[in-house]
């Protein structure tokens, strides 16, 4: 009881929870079902884009993008470092993964079709990581609030290469304006989904914000990533496609539509467009990088047995 009752002081005053404080068994699943989704999507997400590090078109393009896609793996190995402090095996979640039992974000299931995608994926995707996980910057659990820091400064580096991106493209030819324009209409509605669903079906919510995980529930970031977003739109010069998004002078927000929340649930559910596929290459990467692990242990191994460890 006295441990509770000092879990829940902690917790009350804004005060960090660490990896050896008493915590209840509900806040510890909580924790690591979100930060292995988290990690997990971070390490899925290199894919979409890695699709264009092939096919970029100059030098410079080719070296940013896969600047940008390492520091999505950097970021997933943090993240699972901040499940291993919670007692979670990492062997273990990768095989969740792999074996569909844990998701990852809904957005990473989607193709990239033409290489606006990695302008708009940066504005849009990285823009709404940003506004999701800046507030996790003061999320009550220590280690997922420390490894928020630095995702959260090179996720503000990743959105601006990729509005930088999306500029040049639109001073260009109008074919290159049409490309963006296209690609922006493909990911407007998924990228308003990453928020989750709305907060009347959002399980997990009530209970999070009781425990200072989450700090905003999904509609508020939701309400946010608009009202952030509809500004940089109109100096790009795209539309955004939501015939219903306006100014709203009363609440001092942009209305705006909802999406498609069936479309969201089949996603989630592993029937979005690209959900196999995704599996399916980080399987088999995983297998492919089976000798990289044993010889990473047998490497320590040999040091343990010459420091007599
Ligand atoms: N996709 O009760 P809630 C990135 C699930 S950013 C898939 O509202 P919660 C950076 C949810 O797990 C993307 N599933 O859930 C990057 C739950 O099912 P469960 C990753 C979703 O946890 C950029 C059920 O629906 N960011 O990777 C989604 O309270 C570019 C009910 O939902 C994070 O993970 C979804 N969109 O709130 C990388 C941020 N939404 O688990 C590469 C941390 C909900 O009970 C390139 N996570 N579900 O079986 C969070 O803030 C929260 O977990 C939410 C969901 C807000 C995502």
């Amino acid at each position: 009881m006295e441990l509770e009752a000092q879990f829940e002081r902690t917790v009350a005053a804004g005060q960090r929870v660490e990896p050896r404080d008493w915590m209840p068994d509900g806040y510890r699943k909580t924790l690591i079902r979100q930060i292995a989704q988290h990690a997990h999507s971070e390490i899925i997400g290199m894919q979409p884009e890695g699709n264009w590090i092939s096919r970029a078109p100059s030098l410079r393009r080719k070296a940013i993008l896969l600047a940008k896609v390492q520091d999505e793996a950097g970021h997933g190995l943090y993240l699972y470092a901040a499940t291993e402090t919670l007692g979670a095996d990492r062997g273990e979640l990768t095989e969740k993964l792999i074996s569909g039992r844990q998701k990852y974000s809904s957005i990473f299931n989607y193709p990239t079709l033409s290489y606006a995608d990695v302008g708009v994926i940066g504005w849009l995707v990285d823009g709404a990581a940003i506004c999701n996980q800046v507030p996790l910057c003061r999320t009550s659990y220590g280690p997922y609030a420390r490894a928020m820091i630095r995702i959260c400064k090179e996720e503000s580096f990743h959105q601006r290469q990729g509005y930088e991106l999306l500029m040049t493209m639109m001073s260009g030819t109008d074919a290159q304006r049409a490309m963006v324009q296209e690609s922006v209409n493909r990911w407007w509605w998924p990228s308003l989904m990453m928020f989750g669903p709305p907060d009347a079906e959002s399980a997990n919510t009530e209970q999070s914000m009781k425990w200072r995980i989450k700090r905003n529930t999904n509609d508020e970031l939701r309400q946010k990533f608009v009202d952030m977003t509809v500004p940089q739109a109109e100096k790009l010069g795209v539309t955004l496609p939501d015939p219903e998004l306006r100014w709203n002078a009363e609440r001092g927000h942009h209305d705006f539509g909802q999406p498609d929340w069936d479309e969201f649930w089949q996603v989630v559910g592993g029937n979005g467009p690209t959900n196999a596929q995704r599996v399916e290459h980080r399987r088999k990467a995983h297998e492919d990088g089976e000798w990289v692990r044993a010889a990473a242990e047998a490497h320590a191994a040999k040091h343990a047995a010459q420091e007599g460890v």
